[in-house]
């Protein structure tokens, strides 16, 4: 039986240009840090391939720190090690790929056309095909593997979802391969297809960026014998981005406490909340919640109880205030509301001789 690693979609030295400089430096620290714990991965569960399919690195620029960091990561793994370079990483002139000096268990697949190492240790080949331009067409159309007993494994940067940019690999295509694994890269969420004989799997991203990126982010650990080919989800346990929907009760804070999960503290949240509420108290949320996160944004999608419009319709003075900011209440962008609200609680305590609440 073979065991193999499978990653895609590093994205090593992206910019994080979202993030304060100095979190955005330590956040590509962490992605070098994941480097060593793919190689433990490996070694740990005795796998004998580490295949990575593309977008290793975010683009041509890549630090010398995280060069030597990967190759000493691949260096460290007992297995082979198979790369097809991606989009984010294709095979520039000046590419790491080509300019440095890798480990003598790396392979690296320089060329569109699909080439094949054959493992006979192992009883397995390795087929590959890198991107040498960002958009190199359908690499896998017209291909089928050999069919002589020999287990069949192909690492390849592709689209197998629909989309006709970057090396689009269709259900045809995976289906006359003939293939038994076919580790792709490109999409950043995770999934995996069964198509004729052949298991093609994605595993996504080991690290989120971003909140187009949330949730448990890691690799697949595959094992492949004749006739069985499985891929098992392993986290990788980087920093998380979450987006977590609250309907506040009649205390915001408790509500979104009771959402939590036990601990968040290294995760990027972005919570929203939703229900009714008379304006939520921001600031005051946001020291309650200081330390539970890494960082958290907030944001107040709830309306305001029926009860502070309920006199818009009389025939007064209060009403015609109340009916007028109602109105502008309605048509404003989400981010002027508080201030609306705000504005009718105000008037609202004045027309009603309470005493107003302090700014
Ligand atoms: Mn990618």
């Amino acid at each position: 039986m073979i065991k193999l690693i499978h990653a895609a979609d590093l994205h090593l030295d992206s910019p994080f240009a979202g993030l304060r400089p100095e979190q955005a430096r330590q956040r590509r620290d962490e992605q070098r840090a994941l480097l060593t714990r793919l190689a433990d991965e490996c070694n740990t569960r005795d796998c004998q391939l580490l295949l990575l399919a593309g977008d290793l690195f975010d683009g041509a620029h890549v630090y010398r720190d995280t060069v030597e960091a990967l190759i000493e990561a691949l260096g460290a793994c007992r297995a082979r090690v198979f790369i097809a370079p991606g989009n984010h990483d294709w095979l520039s002139p000046g590419s790491p790929y080509r300019t440095a000096d890798w480990p003598e268990n790396v392979h690296i697949f320089t060329s569109e056309t699909i080439e094949c190492v054959t493992l006979p240790e192992l009883g397995c080949r390795v087929y590959g095909a890198g991107f040498c331009r960002e958009h190199p067409g359908a690499l896998l159309e017209g291909f089928s593997a050999e069919d002589d007993g020999l287990l069949n494994l192909m690492v390849l940067h592709g689209d197998p979802t629909g989309g006709a940019e970057y090396n689009p690999v269709t259900k045809q295509q995976i289906a006359a391969s003939g293939l038994d694994y076919l580790a792709l890269g490109h999409i950043h969420r995770g999934g995996q297809l069964r198509e004729g004989r052949t298991l093609c799997a994605w595993p996504g991203c080991m690290m989120g960026r971003g909140f187009d990126e949330c949730g448990e982010k890691g690799v697949y650990c595959v094992s492949l014998e004749p006739g069985r080919c499985e891929a098992e989800r392993v986290p990788m346990g980087a920093r998380q981005y979450e987006i977590l929907e609250v309907r506040v009760g009649e205390d915001p804070l408790a509500s979104i406490l009771a959402a939590l999960p036990e601990d968040a503290t290294r995760d990027i949240y972005r919570i929203i909340l939703t229900g009714e509420s008379e304006g939520i108290d921001r600031a005051a949320l946001e020291g309650a919640l200081a330390g539970r996160f890494d960082a958290l944004e907030l944001i107040d999608r709830t309306q305001p109880p029926l009860s502070l419009w309920a006199a818009a319709e009389e025939d007064s003075l209060k009403g015609r205030f109340l009916a007028g900011l109602k109105a502008r209440y309605e048509q404003a962008a989400p981010e002027d509301r508080e201030t609306i609200l705000l504005a009718a609680r105000y008037g609202l305590s004045i027309f009603e001789g309470r005493e107003v609440p302090p700014l």
